[in-house]
């Protein structure tokens, strides 16, 4: 075998070995466990809302500092406005392992893993650092790690503020103008619990579908956080906006656990670093907003009402009671002494 053949074999045999070492974790990951500087993937990252809200606005830093610190070898495509799916179709896309990476509500993966819907108890919190505190805690990374047997990570959380309620009709003032309402919730029991004990009717509805099904009158209120009511321009659909701050709404940022595992700790080191910058310029863009949104709702022309929460508390009481079963005494006792005033 003449010496050019033998150069040619060995090239080969050198690629094929090379190429056959790279483990193919999706369409567009692969990863070569004993070489990981050399792990190459673009993850998808799908979210509800538009670009303009906050979860965007961090998102687009996740993607920047991601990008920057490996060198441009792991690329982030962001999927805003339920491109790839509803936030629940997201959820169990990163679940089955056809999204890489999604950002929603708490409590829409409390459908799967029932403890992440501890931290949208009703007036669980006074404040944005009250409710940060405690999703930056032990027990909230605890709660966490149930996410795992789902094939789920979490690796940062945004923040989607303090929900509240909108209208179309009448204003809410009191606990007793909740009474009747056909109210749109995301998929979340709790904030269908909370809802049912002010006297409302909630019904589940893909967030992605919300505008045009208020505007279709097929229901005459919803409730979300400011930013967001703002942001995906709810206020052209409702006439009303009541300040009633009645479920902390955190939105754990999540990849699937199988890809998270091929990536070398450095790797990792990155995306947690960029992870825990966009939830921090997450959160100060939601309070930001929520404190400065109010006006900017008035302008748009809502009618913007401050009901007296004392009453709205007591009528929410006992909501946490009724899970109970679900969370077991355990879980409950130690997120009462975590929240406690
Ligand atoms: O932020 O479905 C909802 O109402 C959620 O708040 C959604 O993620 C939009």
């Amino acid at each position: 075998m003449n010496k050019s053949k033998i150069i040619l074999f060995g090239l080969s045999f050198a690629l094929l070995f090379s190429s056959c070492n790279k483990k193919k974790v999706s369409e567009n990951v692969e990863v070569k466990p004993e070489e990981p500087a050399e792990t190459n993937a673009t993850i998808t990252l799908g979210f509800s809302t538009n670009m303009d809200d906050p979860r965007g606005v961090a998102s687009v830093l996740f993607k920047e500092e991601v990008e920057k610190n490996s060198g441009g070898r792991i690329k982030i495509n962001i999927h805003p406005n339920g491109e790839l799916g509803s936030d629940g179709e997201l959820i169990e896309g990163v679940i089955n392992g056809k999204v890489d990476m999604t950002v929603s509500s708490a409590g829409n993966f409390a459908v799967y893993a029932t403890k992440l819907g501890i931290s949208a108890m009703p007036f669980l919190f006074s404040d944005f650092n009250d409710a940060w505190a405690f999703m930056d805690s032990d027990l909230v990374k605890e709660v966490n790690n149930t996410l795992e047997e789902f094939g789920i990570v979490v690796l940062s959380h945004y923040d989607n503020g303090f929900r509240c309620v909108t209208t179309t009709n009448r204003p809410v003032k009191s606990v007793a103008d909740m009474k009747g309402l056909n109210i749109r919730t995301p998929p979340n029991q709790i904030v269908m619990e909370t809802m049912s004990a002010l006297g409302a009717t909630p019904k589940p509805y893909a967030f992605n579908e919300l505008k045009k099904a208020l505007r279709d009158g097929l229901f005459d209120s919803q409730e979300n956080p400011i930013p967001v009511i703002y942001n995906s321009k709810l206020f052209e659909e409702q006439k009303y906006l009541s300040i009633t701050n009645h479920s902390y709404d955190a939105m754990p940022l999540v990849i699937r656990k199988d890809l998270w595992q091929v990536f070398s700790d450095s790797d990792k080191a990155i995306i947690l670093d960029a992870a825990k910058k966009a939830q921090d310029l997450n959160r100060k863009l939601v309070k930001e907003q929520t404190e400065s949104y109010v006006a900017k709702l008035k302008e748009a022309g809502m009618t913007i009402t401050n009901p007296d929460l004392k009453a709205f508390k007591n009528a929410t009481s006992g909501v946490m009671g009724v899970f109970t079963n679900v969370y077991g005494e355990e879980l409950l006792a130690k997120l009462k002494a975590a929240t406690a005033k």
